[in-house]
């Protein structure tokens, strides 16, 4: 292995720049499209068909897989040069944070010598924790594959002294051990490769020919990922793509190689269609619920993705599993990260707070697999999920008087015991509405005593119902909104939640009023909406009085305002329904909702 600093070999092998930029870029691309079955690639000669439904059912069944952040990056575990990346921020970001020159960064890359590393260690770690996929970045934003790829030499087999690939070793021990093996795939954003994205302190912004990154690097790489490694789970993008157009070209690939792969929804555009099978939340998003489309949050175990020596703000077994039952409950999947160091070590204190989590799973799993997001509201003592006719109430705080209060579920309540005692029945009281069940004296989990609760069916309750505060305005948000047709629950890039794809009358969202103040009341309502959407009509509804509004278009991408609306009147206290829906049938999304708020104006009675 040379340790002085080469041209890179990928690079060293083309023409001069210019000559490269015209017609190579065209040759390559025209190979690509036409021929499409690169590098030993398995071509799908069954054309298999496989239906959304039938691809993501295993993910949402699965709910729980293991993330895995190792690179060159973890080398450097937070350190360049004395510089320290602060604790709380991305050390798998330091060679941006630091303007590291690239020419430094693969002679930095050289280091990389995992002789710790053991493939099947890590899957068993995954496994007894209860995690059921594991994904791995084969190239993070710093554009070293941990895979041995033929597109590029600068990946872990051709470019370190350890010359094993790890993505092979990991993807064995996965398929040994029923774990599902997945990887991540920074396709847009490669700070080494100079037409990739990211990287302005070398390379001239403007001199960039990203056309060639996609056709030379990032969408060869991606098919010998799909091709050599056996079935994937599922590959994880991040970082969006430039267009759609582009976008649609890596679904396609993934597709054509792979019917059954899922595909995250960061392969696209963060745009207003879901592009991919499912959304993916923030970095370290919490759902706030009611969301429509399936969607997953990856979560980091301190505060950094990639290994840090200095990051030791480690979340508790507690944390990880309140987390996961408030995310599980809400209707998605917890992807939970661990940074091994650079030797292939994982750091001591994840592995102690897997272990722990991995306990209660072997006792309390029926209560995360299979379920679904729950319709009761969070609880002071906990939160819940839901499986079929059961509910699983997950205690996190005990109450003193040893009585576990339920309230607004309308179907009855058959039986209820602690998940791991089931002989043993607790009793259970109705008063006002509200079930009480009888709960043994202790915990018999410290961090999360499940509950189940038997029903006389799926679980029903009363759709929320807003109140107001004395003076308050009424704040009616996506959350507490019931939605009909197209309209649908989302987040956005930022993950900030709002209601998109209403275009027609068909498509309202409604909400449920107790009106205690009689009198009238001022409305605003807060949206973002593009140009397409200027001058779309929309009509509320409120105890018998209806109100017109205008859309407004906000600027680019998603730019939430407050306008203001004529007045209501509520002349009686008690329940009303207020409803939005679009006026017309547009062809167009009406807007991105976001809150309507109904402020009361002038005197009026409380009644
Ligand atoms: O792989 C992990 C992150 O590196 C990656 N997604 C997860 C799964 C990610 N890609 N982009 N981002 C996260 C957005 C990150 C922005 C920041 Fe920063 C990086 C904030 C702090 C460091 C950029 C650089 C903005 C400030 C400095």
């Amino acid at each position: 292995m040379s340790h002085g600093y080469t041209v890179p070999t990928m690079h060293s092998i083309q023409q001069p720049r210019d000559a490269r930029r015209v017609g190579i870029t065209v040759a390559l691309c025209i190979f690509w499209l036409k021929v499409a079955v690169p590098l030993g690639a398995q071509s799908n000669p069954t054309q298999e068909q496989v239906t959304d439904a039938e691809r993501i059912e295993w993910f949402k069944h699965d709910k729980f897989g293991m993330f895995i952040h190792w690179g060159p990056y973890s080398y450097l575990a937070g350190e360049w040069k004395g510089k320290q990346i602060p604790v709380g921020t991305e050390a798998e970001w330091i060679m941006q944070r630091f303007n590291i020159p690239a020419a430094e960064y693969r002679e930095m890359a050289h280091n990389l010598n995992p002789t710790q590393f053991r493939a099947e260690e890590w899957v068993n770690l995954a496994k007894s924790t209860g995690m059921k996929y594991l994904a791995i970045t084969a190239k993070h934003h710093d554009g070293f594959a941990m895979y041995h790829s033929q597109v590029s030499k600068y990946n872990i087999v051709d470019w370190t002294p350890f010359k094993r690939d790890p993505v092979q070793e990991l993807s064995e021990a996965c398929r040994k051990n029923g774990i599902r093996f997945c990887v991540y795939y920074s396709h847009r954003e490669d700070w080494d490769d100079p037409d990739g994205y990211g990287n302005n302190w070398d390379f001239d912004r403007s001199k960039k020919n990203f056309n060639r990154y996609l056709e030379e690097k990032s969408k060869p790489q991606l098919r010998e990922l799909l091709s050599n490694y056996g079935p994937l789970g599922l590959v994880w993008f991040d970082r969006g793509m430039d267009t759609p157009e582009h976008a649609r070209q890596f679904i396609e690939i993934v597709r054509q190689l792979q019917p059954r792969c899922l595909i995250n929804g960061r392969v696209g555009s963060y745009g207003e269609d879901l592009m991919g099978d499912y959304q993916d939340m923030n970095d370290n998003g919490m759902p706030t619920g009611g969301l429509q489309e399936y969607w997953e949050t990856p979560q980091t175990l301190n505060t950094t993705w990639g290994y840090s020596k200095f990051d030791q703000q480690w979340k508790t077994s507690g944390d990880v599993i309140h987390r996961m039952v408030e995310i599980i409950g809400k209707g998605g999947n917890y992807l939970l990260n661990i940074g091994p160091m650079a030797d292939g070590t994982i750091p001591s204190p994840s592995v102690a707070t897997l272990r722990r989590v991995g306990m209660w799973m072997q006792a309390n799993s029926e209560s995360i697999y299979g379920t679904s997001a729950s319709p009761l509201p969070e609880q002071p003592w906990g939160r819940s999920t839901v499986k079929g006719d059961k509910v699983y109430l997950h205690v996190f705080s005990w109450p003193g008087d040893g009585s576990l209060p339920v309230p607004g579920l309308k179907n009855e309540v058959i039986a209820a015991h602690a998940l791991t005692a089931p002989s043993r029945k607790l009793e259970i009281s109705l008063v006002n509405g509200t079930s009480l069940i009888a709960l043994p004296a202790k915990p018999l989990d410290d961090l999360d005593t499940v509950i189940v609760l038997q029903l006389d069916g799926p679980p029903k309750v009363d759709p929320p119902i807003v109140t107001q505060g004395s003076d308050a305005p009424f704040e009616l948000d996506y959350l507490s909104a019931v939605t009909t047709g197209k309209a649908t629950k989302r987040f956005n890039r930022e993950g900030k939640f709002h209601i998109a794809k209403w275009t027609n009358t068909q498509d309202s969202i409604t909400w449920h009023l107790l009106v205690s103040q009689v009198g009238e009341y001022q409305m605003r309502i807060r949206y973002s909406a593009r140009q397409e959407s200027k001058d779309a009509k929309f009509v509320i509804t409120a105890g018998g009085q209806s109100v017109g509004g205008t859309v407004v278009p906000t600027g680019e991408g998603y730019q939430y305002k407050t306008f203001d609306l004529d007045t209501i009147k509520f002349s009686n206290a008690g329940r009303y329904v207020v409803q939005i829906k679009p006026a017309a049938d547009y062809d167009h999304n009406l807007m991105y909702f976001q809150l309507l708020e109904l402020a009361p104006v002038g005197p009026r009675m409380v009644e």
